[in-house]
Formats: C-alpha cells, sequence, structure tokens
C-alpha cells in the first residue's frame, strides 16, 4: 500500500487546525499508520527541505517549520501521494482550489498548513526522517474494503 508523509505546519497548530487537516484527510479514506507530536530543530528541518537549500525563501522556510511543534503522520493508500496532495491543493494558497486544505484555510505560500510528499519515493525519504526510531504500524481497518476496491 503506497504511503505519504504529511506534516501538519506551524501555522496550522497555532490556529487549532491541526485536526481539521488530519481528518480532511482521514475522512478522504486514507489510512493513519504513524502519528508525532514533534518539535523540529535546524537539522532535521534543513535534511526534509534539502531541495529547497539555495532558493531564497529556504531561510524562511527553515524558521516556518522550526517555529512552534508539529504533527508528523503517515497515510496510507491507493495512489496516497497524489491522493493527499489532491486534498491539501496548491502550494499557494490563493491558487489552490476551494474545497482543498490550502484553498479553504490559508492565503500565504509560507503559511501554507501541510506538508505532504511529492512522490513515493520522497515519501519514504520523509518517513524514515520523521520517525526514526517510532513506530508505523500495519494494520487492517474493518472498513477497508469499503474504501479500497
Ligand atoms: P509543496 O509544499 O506544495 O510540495 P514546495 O515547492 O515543495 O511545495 O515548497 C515547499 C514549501 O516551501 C512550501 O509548502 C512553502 O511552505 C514553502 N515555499 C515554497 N515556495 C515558496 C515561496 O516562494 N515563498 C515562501 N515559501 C515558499
Ligand atoms: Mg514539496
Amino acid at each position: 500500500m503506497e504511503r505519504t508523509l504529511i506534516l501538519v505546519k506551524p501555522d496550522a497548530m497555532q490556529r487549532g487546525l491541526a485536526f481539521e487537516v488530519l481528518g480532511r484527510l482521514e475522512r478522504r479514506g486514507l489510512r493513519l499508520a504513524g502519528l508525532r507530536l514533534l518539535q523540529v530543530d535546524e537539522a532535521m528541518a534543513k535534511r526534509h527541505y534539502a531541495e529547497h537549500e539555495g532558493k531564497p525563501f529556504f531561510a524562511g522556510l527553515v524558521d516556518y517549520i522550526t517555529s512552534a511543534p508539529i504533527i508528523a503522520a503517515v497515510f496510507e493508500g491507493t495512489g496516497a501521494v497524489e491522493a493527499a496532495r489532491q486534498t491539501m491543493g496548491a502550494t499557494k494558497p490563493t491558487a489552490a482550489a476551494p474545497g482543498t486544505i490550502r484553498g479553504d484555510l490559508g492565503l500565504e505560500i509560507g503559511r501554507n498548513l501541510v506538508h505532504g510528499s511529492d512522490s513515493p519515493q520522497n515519501a519514504e525519504r520523509e518517513i524514515a526522517i520523521f520517525f526514526e526510531g517510532h513506530p508505523v504500524i500495519d494494520w487492517r481497518r474493518d472498513t477497508d474494503r469499503w474504501v479500497f476496491e
């Protein structure tokens, strides 16, 4: 089953939207397999966002993601990466479709509430960063057959 790494970013934590974000992904049908509340430090932020190192927004991005505790979650399901990104909406909230997390709840690109992996390969890389030494649980829901064909 495909897995994706979701982060509830500090703005969503500060605004009391953590379970609004997670709930939308859960209601989509994705199965929660891992969950952590943690404070990201600079080293972890730089490792996670390595592809953006050198870009003008990189320093601000590291400040943002380290500014408050976050929730890291692993969700799994058919096409989990694409499904989660669709439910999240476009990176820039004012370009994100209504009905998406970012389109309904955000305005600014640097305050866009949620992270989701952009490929199954990156999901595995990111899960290794955020769940090293922490359980990701392999389980079956009784309702799986009503969600997965
Ligand atoms: P994604 O989160 O939709 O995958 P990426 O392009 O991977 O988008 O960028 C990672 C994060 O960096 C974004 O979610 C956003 O928080 C931040 N970011 C991206 N571009 C900008 C920018 O132009 N200004 C400020 N922050 C940005
Ligand atoms: Mg990205």
